[in-house]
């Protein structure tokens, strides 16, 4: 038995997909001859309300492409404080960008307009320049909270009367739409520039989009032309993102099904803390630390019944529900962790 809760992202691309990725008609992407790739950015342009969109090969890639083309060598990037952009990155705003990193403690993935306020610049010959606001919807490490539309306006609004550009890191933003029931568009709306992935809950093997305007997407593409990012015949990858976003959206409900009854679940097993109630979306977060273990001791117990999950902190577990376990699934992997707790039990 092997029930993998690691992420989203190690969905298998569906049949369909690999039907639509052996017929794509293909052409060299960097001359702008890819017709399915051209297919996938308009499409994807038009599903989150922005003029354009880019292909690019990561969630990574397209985040980092963005700050690239917004902000300049020296600028500083407000994000909060446990972004993926900043906590996740492996360090590429300051490598790849250059920017340095102003990072502003948020709520469940939220950052109260007045703290955004506070950190922005004022024209001092000591400071860098305010150039960019990240946020991001859902928010990875608030375990997939949901940020609404309303909260998204509040957060823009503020960089935007100061004249600074807002990105947003959409990785998982169609699981947002479909569980606050709104277009990814409408939470895109108040964002310049916004980042989706096709590779997570949407089931595509590779690719994520970067969404903007016309003007900003033909920057980025010589961003990402010089990252590397050019790929060439990616029409082979692209004809699974067009599956993904035609066919796999509406279904991450039934993901968030699965995460509540996990939730549930886990609520019910003595030694495990988690308010089933913060559970919005895909992403479980649960503490151990009531067993006296660590997440990392806790998962290696889980691992050897075939339940894997990923560590979010010394003792925060994370699980992720997606297209490729099912409800009975769930099931199985909640008895693991109740043998598990019951092993610690009888270890103290
Ligand atoms: N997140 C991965 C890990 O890196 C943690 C995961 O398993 O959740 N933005 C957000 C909010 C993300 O969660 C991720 C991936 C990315 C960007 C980066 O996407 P990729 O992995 O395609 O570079």
């Amino acid at each position: 038995m092997r029930i993998d809760l690691r992420s989203d992202t190690v969905t298998q691309p569906t049949p369909a997909m690999r039907t639509a990725m052996a017929r794509a008609r293909v052409g060299d992407d960097v001359f702008g001859e890819d017709p399915t790739v051209r297919e996938l950015e308009e499409l994807g342009a038009a599903m989150i309300g922005k003029e354009a969109a880019l292909f690019v090969a990561s969630g990574t890639m397209g985040n980092q492409v963005a700050v690239m083309t917004h902000a300049s060598r020296g600028d500083e990037v407000i994000v909060e404080a446990e972004a993926h952009i900043y906590y996740y990155e492996v360090g590429a705003l300051a490598v790849l960008a250059g920017v340095q990193a102003r990072p502003v403690v948020g709520e469940r993935g939220y950052i109260p307009p007045e703290r955004i306020s506070a950190a922005i610049r004022p024209e001092s010959i000591n400071f860098p320049r305010t150039a960019l606001l990240c946020l991001e919807n859902t928010h990875n490490r608030a375990g997939g909270a949901v940020i609404t539309p309303r909260q998204m306006r509040a957060m823009a609004e503020v960089a935007h009367a100061r004249g600074i550009p807002v990105h947003l890191d959409g990785a998982r933003i169609f699981n947002a739409a479909v569980a606050l029931g709104v277009t990814a568009a409408e939470l895109a709306a108040p964002a310049d520039s916004v980042m989706f992935c096709l590779s997570k809950g949407l089931c595509a093997p590779v690719g994520s989009l970067l969404a903007g305007s016309r003007e900003f997407i033909a920057r980025a593409r010589k961003c990402r032309k010089m990252l590397g990012g050019g790929m060439r015949q990616a029409g082979i990858l692209a004809a699974a993102g067009i599956v993904a976003l035609r066919e796999m959206v509406e279904r991450l409900a039934e993901d968030h099904a699965k995460a509540r009854r996990l939730a549930e679940g886990l609520a019910a097993i003595r030694g495990i803390a988690i308010d089933p109630a913060g559970v919005e979306t895909n992403i479980v977060l649960f503490s151990v630390a009531p067993l006296g273990v660590g997440s990392e001791d806790f998962l290696a117990r889980l691992a050897a019944r075939g339940v894997l999950g990923t560590s979010f902190g010394e003792d925060t577990v994370r699980f992720v529900t997606h297209h490729d376990v099912d409800a009975s699934q769930i099931d199985l992997a909640l008895r693991a962790v109740a043998e598990v707790v019951r092993e610690l039990g009888k270890k103290r």
